[in-house]
């Protein structure tokens, strides 16, 4: 099992104790510049293949990813790849050659499967933007409980795996079958429902889904899903189940507390409803729509004045590709189309970059979209609703000249 080094196992037992004391020391403070105020986090280097991070919280691991990390590459360094759990009790080393997939339910026969049962499937891979539901909730206005995301809770890997379709055909998939449903090997305190995601059926054999065993060319991060997730393309991430151990073939609805009560949006347009607005229809979270950053200039930044500044960011289509990037340095009044980068496929990030050649005078406001190859793109009304979902309005920085 050559892709599974017995070096990383043992390391990964090390680093438990890492994890388990989490020492906060604080390289720096960053200031999240969040609109509810209290947005100072300190970076840390404290958790095992990870460094520089955005602590958010320590227990379960909450690290975020800082902006700047994304500038200039597509890709987004696994030692740079957000963390979000959301029970304490996480996988802290794994047992490669004990470790076992299991597919149950509606099936013709059950499948135990080991990784090497796995690494000698057909592999496909893919690059794609992973990102929490939750992404910057902190930019909700009226605040909303919650981690307090800036938008650091996403990144875009190159991820290699076999088709979740592959394996199911491989278990036979009962005629009667609804959904699909996966869980990891964390584990929930005392009576707490295990974090257990599912799929329709027609979803997890569309042929995309796929279990990954690779994140940019390395084994998973203990702390991104070793050994294996659900890659879920186009998807929030909150279907993309780490330490994947278990695939439950459902012959009827997933009445189960992760789909039927957490992670749902209103059904109005963009998830948006009035802040406060309690009773609306919901429906279980599903397809990213596009959002586009700014990467090189922060928020407050002080710019060359009467002189060319360069901006560039990263952008995605959500679970179509980038069409356009476009910039506004007026509010909205004007448009210019950014230059885009390689296109690494409709569900990647997407660089892009624009050289002006000198801001207005005076304080300005520089606003970044992204328009998707469905013809969806962002506005500026704010997305709200209770749990902080789904934002996607455009992203403006104001930065002055000097
Ligand atoms: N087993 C397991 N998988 C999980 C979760 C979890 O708590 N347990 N959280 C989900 C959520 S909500 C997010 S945002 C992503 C985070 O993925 P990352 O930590 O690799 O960035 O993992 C998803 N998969
Ligand atoms: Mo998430």
């Amino acid at each position: 099992m050559a892709e599974f080094g017995r070096r990383e196992a043992l390391g990964l037992i090390g680093a438990g104790a890492g994890l388990a004391g989490t020492p906060l020391w604080a390289q720096s403070l960053v200031d999240l510049r969040l609109p509810g105020g209290n947005s100072t986090r300190p970076t840390t280097n404290a958790f095992p293949g990870k460094k520089n991070m955005i602590l958010q919280r320590s227990r379960a691991p909450l690290l975020e990813t800082p902006i700047d990390a994304f500038d200039g590459q597509v890709f987004t360094p696994n030692d740079r790849f957000f963390v979000r759990w959301h029970y304490a009790d996480i996988p802290l080393s794994v047992d490669v050659h004990k470790f076992r997939l299991a597919v149950t339910g509606a099936t013709q026969r059950d499948l135990s499967l080991s990784l090497g049962d796995l690494l000698a499937m057909p592999r496909v891979a893919l690059a794609a933007v992973n990102q929490c539901s939750g992404n910057s909730r902190g930019e909700f206005s009226p605040r909303v409980p919650g981690a307090q995301w800036a938008n650091g809770a996403m990144g875009n890997a190159r991820w290699v795996g076999v088709r979740l379709k592959d394996v199911l055909d491989r278990a036979g998939v009962m005629s009667g079958a609804m959904r699909v449903r996966a869980s990891g090997l964390d584990q929930p305190p005392g009576d707490a429902p295990a974090f257990a995601k599912s799929l329709a059926i027609d979803h997890a054999m569309d042929g995309e889904v796929m279990i990954a065993f690779q994140m940019n060319g390395a084994q998973l991060p203990m702390l991104n899903g070793f050994p294996l997730r659900l890659i879920v393309p186009g998807w929030y991430s909150t279907y993309w189940v780490k330490a994947l151990d278990r695939l439950e073939v459902l012959d009827k609805p997933d009445a189960g507390y992760w789909m039927d009560k957490a992670y749902r949006i209103p059904t109005a347009p963009r998830a948006n409803v009035a802040p406060g607005a309690k009773d609306f229809p919901t429906t279980p979270i599903n397809r990213m729509v596009p959002r586009a950053f700014f990467t090189n200039v922060a928020d407050g930044a002080t710019l060359p004045r009467g002189a060319p500044v360069a901006l560039r960011g990263i952008a995605m289509g959500g679970d179509h590709g980038v069409r356009a990037v476009e910039l506004s340095v007026n509010g909205g009044r004007n448009w210019h189309a950014a230059t885009l980068g390689a296109d690494e496929g409709r569900y990647s990030f997407r660089l892009w970059s624009m050289r002006l050649a000198a801001l207005p005078p005076g304080p300005c406001t520089l606003a970044v979209r992204c328009t998707n190859s469905a013809g969806e793109t962002q506005t500026f009304s704010p997305v709200w609703n209770p749990s902080g979902f789904m934002r996607n309005a455009i992203e403006q920085i104001s930065v002055s000249t000097a």
